[in-house]
């Protein structure tokens, strides 16, 4: 045959590996490798994103393994979210129905990409088995003092109806549905990531993670370096503080500005004539999403709430006002207006005539145009005029601190997690609010609290827990009077925060995760996802990995050693979405070309953090590569020719070079895409010289092939190896190696004859073939040829080309 059955292949080996357990992992003495793959959101289908996460993911798998390691590669679902619940209003099937019909559509789908997932290991995070642990871990951190419930404005989302994190805020839209957010005063459950947010920074330092990625949380957390500063309110017993990074211009402060939310507002204007107009603008701005308040383009806007504020090195009385550019939770919700050297100030005090006072100057003394946003010199400061702004900042700071009225200050722009959500389909949090005891958490001893199943999706309102009145209405663990569940259930990125610890002991009833193999198996060696959970998952993560590791859970304080962070794939030049109708589907792909194929072209078209373009002739063309590595290794052979010894040292030093290729590539490089064509390149080296080598070099070079196949083709690899009389899988046969003697530049002189007299002399290399080294010593004698007729060109590869001329 020359064309090998791709879907009978590919169908006996997947069932094969299944039948003998392949894939299972136990820890043993081995060295150990973690890979892992994002888990995917249950929505029904696998899209063309997720074959290509999971192939890469499997290769690296596949090449640990077969290196010798002791690999854990597990898969499973994160199954809790807003989509099924979504479904379930819209056409009535529960969202755990709908969700668990999706994961085993979805599994299959798996299945049938041949991927080496230890299936014994599945997780699945809107089951009571794992979200009794999401609910355990809660009360860890509620013991710990990291969840806590606090009252304020939070993101809403009018169209998902639920609060969100800010990190699922994108440019002031729901991260899930792009509406645009607005805010909402409730309460919500919270946890402190803030406290951990120079941790967050540091451990950065130890990881192997992409720099944009590293930048994009350290841009998250934003911190910031300044000072508090107290303006006493003149009249009253407050002060309002204000927090600044530049402490320096302090005495260019000319007024100051409270956020519409600040809470001494309305205490300020109270009694006074611009009370009302005050109220109005705060109400009217209130509604506004943050994107519209702080856009560059929206006008800034404020108003005189008729209070002074006392400047706490002069004394002068400074006008306070509110204003739409500052925002209630960064920093103290306060600024001091320093119109000269701030951007935003500077406008503001132009469009409502406030005073503009310069105080810092450039150090060449020369006059500089307001607002002069630069470090300089400081005048018109008092006894600090004179200093440089940097020296100023420190001076300024612990002047202030030494008469009290105001202090060094970090602000941190990362807010804490709001992980409350109104909806039905997330673990249910383990509070209960009792009227006599307050907020007492569930006993460990009476978790899982169980979402119930008797509910009625309506899309409205507050959570449809609350609607279940025998649910809602239970005991206090307390006092056990009548008390009443919190109704909110957790946000999904909660349960994805430690699903990796899961995965090392997935059958752990005690706890969330067996300790022992959790220190055995973490951190995760190589993690590969996508780039859009740079601060949200892969932060949260981080953040659970060290409160673990606080409370002495595990050894490790950043769980992802490695992030492989993989690009989209594009068809047509434009991200595939359905809305853009330039969907692929995974299914008719694998059905058309098969697994194999798909991968290969997967890994041949781009390195995995780039954009990938898939196109037909592509994967034609990776096919047809390996129908002919097929027929290269299944075709009958005619031992009887006399092997060639030049022909064996070019094959021998083809398969050097690939192995040390793709060894490379598939390790510390990932280069996927360049170990395809060193393969490609051996391929085509074997077609050339395999009738020419021994039986026994040619057994020896086709399995070096095959293995080197395996981690990218693994159903083809299997087939051929067990084709070579091999009975064990090819994907727990070793690695292939070489003897670096045949990567050795072996340089051979060659004489250049015409008619047979030396011309000249060429230097050549082993792996030459005749036909290069005809070209170019045609090429290098073409002088002594010009305008005769060559009649033929006699090659001795290791001496001599003679050319005869007419
Ligand atoms: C006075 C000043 C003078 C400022 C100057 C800047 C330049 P980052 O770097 O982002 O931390 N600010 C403080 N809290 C704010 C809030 N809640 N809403 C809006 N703006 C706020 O920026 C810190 C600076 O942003 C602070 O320093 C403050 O303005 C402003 F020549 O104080 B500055
Ligand atoms: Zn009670």
């Amino acid at each position: 045959r020359d064309h090998y059955d791709v879907k009978s292949v590919e169908r006996f080996w997947q069932e094969r590996w299944e039948k003998d357990a392949l894939y299972r992992t136990r820890p043993d003495d081995r060295q150990k490798f973690y890979c892992l793959e994002q888990f995917p959101y249950p929505s029904g289908h696998l899209h063309m994103g997720h074959v290509r996460v999971y192939t890469l993911g499997d290769v690296i798998a596949r090449y640990r393994r077969m290196r010798g390691y002791s690999v854990l590669h597990p898969m499973g679902w994160d199954a809790f979210g807003l989509p099924a619940e979504n479904a379930a209003i819209k056409n009535g099937i529960p969202p755990k129905i709908s969700t668990l019909n999706n994961i085993d559509y979805m599994r299959q789908q798996m299945r049938q990409m041949g991927l080496s997932f230890d299936w014994s290991r599945e997780v699945t995070t809107c089951l009571p088995d794992y979200y009794r642990f999401t609910q355990e871990l809660f009360l860890l951190f509620y013991e710990r003092g990291l969840a806590y419930q606090k009252a304020g404005a939070v993101n809403w989302c009018p169209s998902c109806e639920t609060v969100l994190a800010n990190e699922q805020v994108e440019d002031g839209r729901c991260w899930r549905c792009d509406s645009v957010v607005t805010k909402r005063d409730l309460t919500q459950w919270y946890f402190r990531i803030t406290e951990y947010a120079d941790r967050l920074l540091e451990g950065l330092d130890r990881v192997d993670w992409p720099n944009e990625i590293k930048a994009q949380q350290i841009h998250w957390i934003g911190k910031s370096e300044g000072a508090e500063v107290h303006f006493p309110v003149q009249g009253l017993d407050d002060v309002i503080r204000v927090f600044t990074t530049r402490p320096d211009t302090l005495y260019g402060a000319t007024y100051v500005v409270l956020a519409p939310e600040h809470p001494l507002v309305e205490k300020l204007v109270q009694n006074r004539p611009e009370q009302n107009q005050v109220r109005e603008f705060v109400a009217a701005e209130r509604v506004r999403s943050d994107i519209e308040r702080t856009s560059e383009t929206t006008e800034k806007r404020g108003v005189f709430t008729g209070a002074y504020a006392l400047h706490p090195l002069t004394g002068e009385a400074l006008p306070i006002w509110v204003a739409n550019y500052v925002l209630v939770d960064y920093g103290t919700g306060a600024v001091m207006g320093v119109p000269a050297h701030d951007v935003r100030d500077y406008h503001y005090a132009t469009k409502y005539e406030l005073p503009i006072r310069p105080v810092i100057q450039p150090t060449d003394g020369q006059s500089a145009d307001l607002p002069y946003v630069e470090p300089g010199v400081l005048i018109n400061s008092g006894s600090f005029s004179g200093l440089a702004s940097t020296e100023a900042k420190g001076a300024i700071s612990r002047h202030l601190e030494s008469i009290g009225r105001g202090k060094p200050r970090i602000t941190y722009r990362m807010r804490d997690w709001l992980i409350s959500r109104q909806r039905y389909w997330g673990a249910p949090i383990p509070m209960i609010h009792c009227p006599h005891c307050g907020v007492v958490p569930v006993p460990k001893r009476d978790l899982p609290v169980l979402l119930p199943e008797n509910v009625v999706f309506t899309g409205r309102g507050a959570s449809p827990l609350a609607q279940v009145e025998d649910w809602v209405n239970t005991e206090c663990p307390v006092c056990h009077g009548p008390a009443r569940r919190e109704t909110d259930t957790m946000d999904t990125f909660v349960d994805s925060s430690w699903y990796y610890f899961r995965y090392t002991s997935p059958e752990a009833q005690d706890r969330p995760f067996d300790f022992e193999q959790a220190n055995y198996w973490m951190p995760v060696d190589e993690y590969v996802g996508g780039k859009e959970h740079a601060v949200l998952h892969l932060l949260y993560s981080r953040f659970f990995t060290k409160v673990l590791y606080d409370a002495g859970w595990v050894a490790v304080d950043e769980p992802f050693k490695r992030l492989l962070a993989q690009g989209m794939v594009v068809y047509q030049g434009a991200k595939m979405s359905k809305s853009k109708g330039n969907t692929l589907s995974p299914e008719e792909i694998l059905r058309e070309w098969g697994t194999d194929a798909t991968r290969l072209f997967m890994l041949f078209a781009a390195p995995p953090e780039k954009d990938f373009e898939w196109s037909q002739q592509g994967v034609e063309g990776t096919f047809r590569f390996l129908q002919r590595v097929y027929r290269l290794v299944t075709r009958p052979f005619a031992d009887a020719r006399a092997s060639s010894p030049e022909a064996e040292e070019r094959v021998q030093r083809a398969n050097a070079r690939a192995i040390k290729k793709v060894t490379e590539d598939l390790g510390d490089r990932r280069a996927f895409n360049t170990a395809v064509s060193a393969l490609m390149e051996l391929t085509n080296a074997l077609y050339q010289d395999i009738e020419q080598v021994s039986p026994e070099l040619r057994q020896h070079v086709l399995e070096s092939l095959v293995l080197l196949l395996a981690p990218m083709a693994p159903h083809l690899a299997e087939e051929l190896w067990h084709h070579l009389g091999h009975t064990e899988s090819v994907h727990l046969a070793a690695w292939p190696d070489y003897d670096p003697k045949w990567l050795e530049e072996r340089q051979i002189e060659i004489a250049l004859q015409v008619n047979g007299k030396v011309r000249g002399r060429m230097v050549i290399t082993p792996d030459w073939d005749e036909t290069r080294i005809r070209e170019e010593a045609l090429q290098y004698l073409q002088a002594q040829i010009e305008g005769r007729r060559v009649v033929k060109t006699i090659v001795i590869p290791t001496r001599l080309v003679n050319v005869v001329v007419a």
